[in-house]
C-alpha cells in the first residue's frame, strides 16, 4: 500500500540513522528526501515547507532528558509526520445513522458495505438503505454486498426519489442499531446534488455525515472536503483506493488542514479492505516497519476456526506442518502479501509465496497428508524415494513435492531472519515495533481466528 511514499520515507530516515554525526548538513540532507517523498505523494507544497522548518527548528531544540541527538530528530520527523497526515481520530463506536456522501466514482457503495461488516463484527447490529436513484445498478450492487456483510438491506427500485426510499427504508429497517445510507453522486458538487443530499439528510436525520473521497485526488481532496462541509456539513472523512494511488499522502494531508476527521481508509475492492485510520500505523505500515497491532486486529476479525500461531511462525521449531497451517491461516486473513507487509516481511518474502493460491495451497494440503508425522517435522528425510511415495499418495507430481520443499525452506529463511533480528535492532533503535512483538511471543500467547 503507497508502496512509493513508504520507500522514500524510509530512505530519509535511515540516511539519519546511518549517519555517524547529526550535524545541520545531515539533518538538511534528510529534510530534503522527506520533501521529495511527501512532494511526489502530492503533498501541498506549503505544508511540506512548514514541516521542514518545523523539523529543523525542533532537531536543534534543547534535547529531552536520556535521549540522544539522533534518538531525538528520527523522533521528532516521525511525530510530525504523523501529525500532518493526521494523527488519530477514533471513529465513533455506536453511531446510529451514517450518511455517505461523495462524487461518482469515490468508493461510497463500496465503502457502505464495508462500514457494514465493520460495524457488524463489532456487534452493532447494521442494516443498509440503498437511496442512489441516479444509478440504479448501485441497489443491486449494495445488495449484493449487503448479503455478503450479512446487514439488512433495504431499497425500492423504480423510485425516484431519494428521500422516500429513505423514509421508507428507516421504517423497514427498525430495530436495527445502525443504518448506513448509500447516496448517489455526480461527476460534480452542483446545486442538483447538493438539493438531494440536503433532502435525503433531511429524511433521514443523520447523526453522521460522512464524505467519501477517493486517494488519487491528492491535495485536490481539500477543496472538495471544504466544498462538500460548506454546502451540506461533513462530520467524517473515508480515504479509498488508499492502496491503488501514490497520492494517498496528499490526500490525507489534505484533508488534515481542513479539519475533517480521517475515520478510516479503504485499502482494496473487497468487503474486508477498510481500515481505522492511524496516521503513527500507517506510516510504520508503509514504511515498512511491520505493525503486529494491526495485524492481530485483522486475525481476530477473520471469522475463521483456523488458528494462526505467531509464535510458532517465528520460532526456531517451525516444520512443515507448522508452514502449511500458518499459511493457510493467514490466507484467511486476505492476501498474504498484505498480512505479511503488516508484520513488516513482505520485503524478504519470495514472491511465489506472496501470490500462493487456494488451489494451490489444497494441494499442498494433500501432499502433506501423505506424509509421515516423522517427515512434516523433519522435511530433511524427505529423499527421492520419499518423494515419490508421497506424490503418488497424494495425486501430485512429485516436481510439486519438490515445490513444496523448496517453498517451505525459503519460508523457513525468511522467519529465522525475522526471530533474530529483534534485540539487536531495537539496541541499534533501528525502528520496529519489536517491543510489541516480544511482549506478545513472551507470554507466549496464540491468537485465535474466530
Ligand atoms: N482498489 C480499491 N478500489 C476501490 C476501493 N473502494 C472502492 N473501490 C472501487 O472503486 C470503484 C467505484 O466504487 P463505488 O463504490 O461503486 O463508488 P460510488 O460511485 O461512489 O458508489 C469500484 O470499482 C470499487 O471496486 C478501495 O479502497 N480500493
Ligand atoms: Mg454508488
Amino acid at each position: 500500500m503507497n508502496v512509493d511514499l513508504g520507500e522514500k520515507l524510509r530512505k530519509a530516515m535511515e540516511k539519519m540513522r546511518n549517519s555517524s554525526t547529526m550535524d545541520r548538513e545531515t539533518v538538511k540532507e534528510a529534510i530534503k528526501e522527506l520533501q521529495r517523498a511527501l512532494i511526489s505523494s502530492d503533498v501541498e507544497i506549503a505544508i511540506v515547507l512548514k514541516l521542514s522548518k518545523e523539523i529543523e527548528e525542533a532537531a536543534f531544540s534543547d534535547l529531552p532528558a536520556g535521549i540522544g541527538r539522533k534518538e531525538h530528530v528520527i523522533k521528532t520527523m516521525h511525530d510530525k509526520l504523523s501529525q500532518i497526515l493526521g494523527g488519530h481520530k477514533e471513529p465513533p463506536q455506536k453511531p446510529k445513522k451514517i450518511l455517505l456522501v461523495g462524487l461518482f466514482g469515490s468508493g461510497k457503495t463500496t465503502t457502505a458495505a464495508k462500514l457494514a461488516k465493520w460495524y457488524s463484527k463489532r456487534a452493532v447490529k447494521v442494516g443498509l438503505i440503498a437511496a442512489d436513484v441516479f444509478r440504479p445498478a448501485a441497489m443491486e450492487q449494495l445488495k449484493t454486498m449487503a448479503q455478503r456483510a450479512n446487514a439488512g438491506f433495504y431499497s425500492k427500485p423504480g423510485e425516484k426519489n431519494a428521500a422516500k426510499i429513505v423514509t421508507q427504508g428507516i421504517k423497514e429497517l427498525f430495530g436495527y442499531d445502525l443504518i448506513i445510507c448509500d447516496s448517489a453522486g455526480r461527476s460534480a458538487l452542483d446545486s442538483e446534488l447538493t438539493k438531494e443530499i440536503r433532502a435525503i439528510d433531511s429524511a433521514f436525520g443523520s447523526t453522521e455525515k460522512w464524505l467519501v473521497i477517493g486517494a488519487d485526488m491528492g491535495q485536490v481532496a481539500k477543496k472538495q472536503a471544504q466544498a462538500f462541509h460548506e454546502s451540506i456539513g461533513v462530520n467524517g472523512v473515508i480515504i479509498t483506493r488508499m492502496d491503488g494511488s501514490a497520492k494517498g499522502g496528499g490526500a490525507l494531508a489534505a484533508c488534515n488542514t481542513t479539519g475533517a476527521n480521517v475515520y478510516f481508509i479503504g485499502t482494496g475492492e473487497k468487503i474486508d479492505d477498510l481500515e481505522e485510520f492511524d496516521a503513527t500505523r500507517y506510516l510504520s505500515r508503509i514504511m515498512g516497519y511491520g505493525d503486529l497491532q494491526a495485524l492481530l486486529e485483522k486475525a481476530k476479525e477473520v471469522q475463521e476456526e483456523e488458528e494462526l500461531d505467531a509464535e510458532a511462525l517465528l520460532s526456531g521449531d517451525f516444520n512443515l506442518e507448522t508452514f502449511y497451517k500458518q499459511m493457510k491461516a493467514a490466507r484467511k486473513m486476505g492476501p498474504l502479501g498484505k498480512v505479511m507487509e503488516m508484520m513488516g516481511m513482505n520485503r524478504q518474502m519470495p514472491k511465489e509465496m506472496m501470490e500462493l493460491g487456494e488451489h494451490k495451497l489444497d494441494r499442498f494440503g494433500h501432499m502433506m497428508d501423505s506424509m509421515t508425522a516423522k517427515e512434516k517435522h523433519d522435511p530433511e528425510l524427505l529423499n527421492k524415494s520419499r518423494i515419490a511415495r508421497i506424490a503418488k499418495g497424494s495425486g501430485t507430481t512429485q516436481e510439486e513435492v519438490r515445490e513444496l520443499i523448496k517453498n517451505f525452506k525459503k519460508m523457513k529463511k525468511v522467519f529465522r531472519q525475522f526471530s533474530g533480528i529483534d534485540a539487536k535492532k531495537l539496541e541499534q533503535g533501528k525502528g520496529m515495533d519489536m517491543g510489541k512483538i516480544q511482549k506478545m511471543f513472551g507470554k507466549k500467547k496464540k491468537f485465535k481466528l474466530r
